[in-house]
């Protein structure tokens, strides 16, 4: 576990995982070069398995974190992170309540929640989650579902009405970071600029750099 629950630098560079964006490669080799490449933390986002793959992904994920000091957390699924002992969940406007997720976790475990506009920026400031996911900041390919993107202007006027800590989703590669981490925000999440990269050791090594 992690000494504190100030994600602040953890958020810096997050790696959501994304294994149809991934050209064929191992999940764990990507992740792990991704670590080698300086990513903060990284949630397994698996939409279309099922449990027991879901469970079996997250154990062969563990080594290479832990050793690394890298949270593993868990998208949607409060049961699979309590299963394998994940460092916590991310769950969106749709999944589990932030209070039943809590309840379920514990105080020690870490809870993301994704906001998609100002009036869930400020809900979430009511709960105690430990960091919101500004989502999406630009229209991405990556997840087609989304809300009306925030825009710069957007995260600048959420990260300031936050007392979370936060990080940015949607759109975040290397030409859009630069700006994105002007506007205050603790850190961006990336799928597919790292998932994708021919090296996503590289990808993560120049996303650090920004
Ligand atoms: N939630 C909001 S946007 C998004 C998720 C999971 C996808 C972001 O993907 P990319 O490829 O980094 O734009
Ligand atoms: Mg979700």
């Amino acid at each position: 576990m992690m000494e504190m629950k100030d994600l602040r630098k953890t958020l810096r560079l997050y790696l959501v995982t994304d294994r149809a964006l991934s050209m064929g490669r191992e999940l764990e080799w990507v992740v792990e070069e991704a670590v080698r490449g300086g990513v903060t933390m990284v949630q397994l986002r698996e939409k279309d398995s099922d449990t027991r793959e879901f469970v079996e992904l997250a154990r062969r994920l563990q080594p290479v974190l832990r050793e690394a000091g890298v949270p593993l957390i868990i998208n949607d699924r409060s049961d699979v992170a309590l299963a394998v002992d994940a460092d916590g969940v991310h769950i969106g406007q749709s999944d589990m309540p932030y209070e039943i997720a809590r309840r379920l976790l514990g105080p020690e475990k870490i809870i993301g929640l994704s906001v998609e506009n100002m009036l869930q920026v400020k809900e979430a400031n009511s709960l105690d989650v430990d960091y919101i996911g500004i989502s999406p900041v630009y229209s991405t390919t990556t997840k087609t579902d989304t809300a009306p993107p925030f825009g710069l202007e957007g995260l600048r006027e959420a990260v300031k009405l936050s007392v979370h800590p936060t990080v940015a989703i949607g759109g975040m590669n290397a030409a859009t970071a630069p700006e994105a981490l002007k506007t205050g925000v603790n850190g961006i999440a990336v799928v597919s600029a790292i998932c994708s990269a021919p090296s996503p050791y590289l990808a993560a090594l120049e996303l650090g750099e920004k």
